[in-house]
């Protein structure tokens, strides 16, 4: 195995680029990857926890196989394994403001109408809020379901259009980069956040994912200037551009 170069990172998204949404890796996927592994070094930029990042990624060892793995845009970064940073939204936005805005939240949701509904309409995480309106413990197809529904009557729009309007001044950002979701964390906390831990180390930085155009989570740190912007349709997209950028 010849070492990786240590000139260029490549930065991949997980739903979408590397997976099906929220699904597992495909084995085949899995192999290219652990081929680009060996020639070049990768990291991985997710919007969700590592323990879902890792769900998907084949577990927690193949997973930090990655040096980089930026879970929650980069909030909470691992190299090689270990644990370098973490930032808090609890301690940025301070209790007050935080249950304000979850109060807003809940309430707003409460009152939607959907074809289902099941529980955790709220997540917490480290560095970002993800709000639900099916509700995060719902089942494969009824993920489906609200995926085509909202594409149709707007949900998670209006909704972060009402969140905007509510909260002009809580300097927070929302993101509509999943199926059912959306991401609140303050602005400046989206996939950008972690090329601070990387931007001194590396010549040129590329990074892949599938929701480059504005509002998608991948827009930010796609058209950042520190980045090389690669936009893919599916996993099999990645891996022909990918091939194509190492010579594979
Ligand atoms: O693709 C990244 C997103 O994946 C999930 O989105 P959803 O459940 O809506 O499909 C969430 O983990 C979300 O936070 C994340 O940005």
């Amino acid at each position: 195995m010849c070492s990786p170069s240590q000139d260029i990172i490549l930065l991949f998204d997980v739903d979408g680029t590397l997976t099906a949404p929220r699904k597992a890796i495909e084995p085949k996927m899995a192999e290219f990857m652990a081929s680009v592994r060996s020639n070049a070094t990768c990291g991985i930029v997710g919007g969700s926890d590592l323990a879902k990042i890792a769900e998907q990624l084949g577990g927690m060892e193949e997973t930090l196989k990655y040096p980089f793995v930026f879970a929650e845009n980069g909030l909470v970064a691992y190299h090689h394994g270990q644990l370098k940073a973490k930032q808090s939204i609890e301690a940025h936005m301070g209790e007050k403001a935080l249950q304000q805005f979850i109060n807003f939240s809940l309430d707003y949701m409460a009152k939607l109408e959907l074809p289902a509904k099941r529980g955790t309409f709220v997540e917490f995480r480290s560095g970002l809020i993800n709000l639900c309106p099916v509700g995060r413990s719902c089942s494969q197809e009824l993920r489906d379901q609200f995926a085509v529904y909202d594409k149709e009557h707007k949900v998670r729009e209006k909704f972060v259009a009402a969140l905007r309007e509510k909260f002009p001044d809580l300097g927070l950002t929302f993101s509509i980069g999943g199926q059912i979701s959306i991401d609140a964390f303050p602005t400046g906390w989206d996939k950008t956040y972690c090329l601070q831990f990387i931007e001194k180390d590396f010549k040129s930085i590329h990074f892949f994912g599938d929701k480059t155009s504005p509002g998608g989570n991948d827009y930010e740190i796609f058209s950042d200037p520190r980045t090389i912007g690669h936009t893919v349709s599916s996993p099999a997209d990645t891996r022909l551009q990918v091939s194509q950028l190492l010579q594979l």
